[in-house]
């Protein structure tokens, strides 16, 4: 090698480094609150894992992931797709139409919470390994708007179509108008307004959205964000769910990220597109979360008075999850099976 090939590639090696060190600089620490004593640490650690940990030499796929407990029968049906050699964008949206049509996961699709006015109004997008993605939100009497989210994508030149526009999309689409709102729904709703709250419910308790992400066994990845928002949110209110980049992001080059929780503060720091990048600066998907979470603790005041978590997959089938309080788990399914796991969390304590 001449001496001027090797003073370049010194300095690009030296560059790296730099970049390396300011991105760790930058990277804020959540050490403002004190339940986050051992963020330092594990921040650095995370640093260290990043350039030292061996990238897996063999690829974990076909797998499917999803949040929540709800997420072990979502995925079962996604993982049918998935086993039959099916794509992971048919898996996702397969997946993710089990909770939408459960009436006992109060917090997705029929069933579902209805806003302060007592309408049931829907969030969810989709996105595929090329970047295709479509969305809708605030869509009413739509029992699976993860359907029309992909027809949105699949059949308009947009990403996304909101309110009344998107309900008479989906019913030029074919989609069939109906009641969402159970009577259990209607019965809780009644009591939340006679109680006269005059705020939306938006707590620790309040965020069991599914998001679903898939590798399949051409490794391709996709994902997939539902939910029916914060409970007795303001008319209107949009959450992160359908927000691509916020409740969910997908790079075939680096990997896919979800989230669940209160969406304000994953939009605040476009959450899941953040997860992503730092996968791309070499950080494994439980390590990229963290540092999500960490950067909403750090960034957002009052942060700790709602729940945030992430979910993330790696284009070689790596999973990670973190959450800002204990309390938030995750479903996994490939080959050897399925497994709900417990994610790590930054603060003491859990909120169930
Ligand atoms: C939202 N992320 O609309 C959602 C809340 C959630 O079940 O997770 N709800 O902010």
């Amino acid at each position: 090698m001449t001496k001027s090939k090797m003073s370049q590639q010194h300095k690009s090696l030296l560059q790296g480094r730099r970049d390396l060190l300011k991105l760790a600089a930058a990277l804020p620490l959540a050490g403002g609150l004190s339940a986050c004593a051992s963020t330092t640490a594990s921040d650095k650690s995370a640093t260290a894992a990043a350039t030292s940990t061996p990238k897996p030499s063999a690829v974990r796929k076909p797998i499917v992931v999803s949040t929540w407990e709800h997420g072990m029968p979502a995925n079962a049906a996604a993982w049918q797709v998935l086993a039959a050699g099916g794509s992971a964008l048919d898996a996702v949206e397969q997946g993710v139409r089990v909770p939408e049509a459960d009436p006992a996961v109060r917090t997705v699709g029929y069933g579902g919470y209805p806003d302060a006015s007592g309408e049931v109004t829907l969030d969810a997008c989709i996105m595929d390994h090329q970047l295709n993605c479509g969305s809708v939100a605030g869509l009413k009497r739509i029992k699976h708007p993860i359907s029309v989210a992909r027809a949105v994508m699949e059949k308009t030149p947009h990403v996304m179509l909101v309110g009344e526009g998107a309900l008479t999309f989906a019913k030029a689409q074919g989609f069939v108008e109906e009641n969402l709102l159970t009577e259990q729904s209607k019965q809780d709703w009644l009591v939340w307004r006679e109680q006269g709250k005059a705020k939306s419910q938006i707590n620790l308790e309040n965020h069991d959205t599914i998001g679903m992400l898939a590798l399949d066994s051409d490794g391709h990845l996709a994902g997939a964000c539902t939910t029916s928002g914060a409970a007795y949110k303001l008319p209107g209110r949009v959450g992160d769910s359908p927000l691509i980049g916020a409740g969910l992001y997908v790079d075939q080059d680096v990997g896919a990220a979800t989230a669940t929780g209160l969406g304000e503060l994953m939009i605040k720091t476009v959450g899941c597109h953040l997860v992503v990048e730092l996968m791309r600066q070499g950080l494994n998907p439980q390590q990229a979360c963290q540092r999500a979470v960490e950067r909403i603790a750090a960034k957002i005041p009052n942060a700790a008075e709602a729940q945030v978590g992430f979910l993330a997959l790696s284009v070689s089938g790596e999973v990670g999850a973190y959450c800002l309080h204990g309390g938030f788990n995750y479903a996994v399914q490939d080959a050897s099976g399925a497994t709900l796991t417990d994610a790590i969390h930054l603060l003491p304590g859990v909120v169930v």
